[in-house]
């Protein structure tokens, strides 16, 4: 039997002033174009709150606090799975390092992006944690 954990990716709802922050993946060619929470692989060794804000740091230039879950797991092939966690900007302007733009949402513009498959799964969710805000 794999007793092996689960090869966490993280991903970011990064939300202020009632918006949530997309990036643009530059590749796979599959995914180039579309819209995603901004995130990665946790390395071995680090917490999921250290291995995001360490993809932050990479990706977008930022300084950031990691909170809570959001959303269900989404299986991700080779045993992966992929959780979103809220977090707030500490530091920083977020900067397309690594992907071809980012933006800025509120809901209504949330439900009309073209997001990653993996990441239509928490719409419901990113939509109502906006309208609380
Ligand atoms: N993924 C996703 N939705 C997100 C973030 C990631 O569906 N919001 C998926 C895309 C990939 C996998 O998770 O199949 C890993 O994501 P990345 O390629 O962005 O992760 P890394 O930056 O860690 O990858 P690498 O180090 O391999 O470049």
């Amino acid at each position: 039997m794999d007793t092996k954990a689960l090869r966490e990716v993280a991903a970011a709802a990064i939300i202020s002033d009632g918006r949530l922050l997309l990036a643009q993946r530059v590749g796979p060619p599959e995914l180039a174009g579309m819209w995603e929470l901004p995130g990665g692989k946790i390395e071995p060794g680090e917490t999921p709150a250290q291995g995001l804000r360490r993809e932050l740091r990479e990706e977008l230039g930022v300084d950031t606090v990691i909170g809570g879950r959001i959303g269900v797991d989404v299986p991700l092939p080779d045993g992966m799975v992929l959780r979103a966690y809220r977090v707030s900007l500490r530091d920083g302007t977020p900067t397309a390092l690594e992907h071809s733009a980012v933006r800025w949402v509120a809901a209504p513009e949330l439900a009309a992006a073209d997001l990653v498959p993996n990441d239509r799964a928490w719409l419901a969710d990113l939509v109502a944690t906006l309208n609380a805000g």
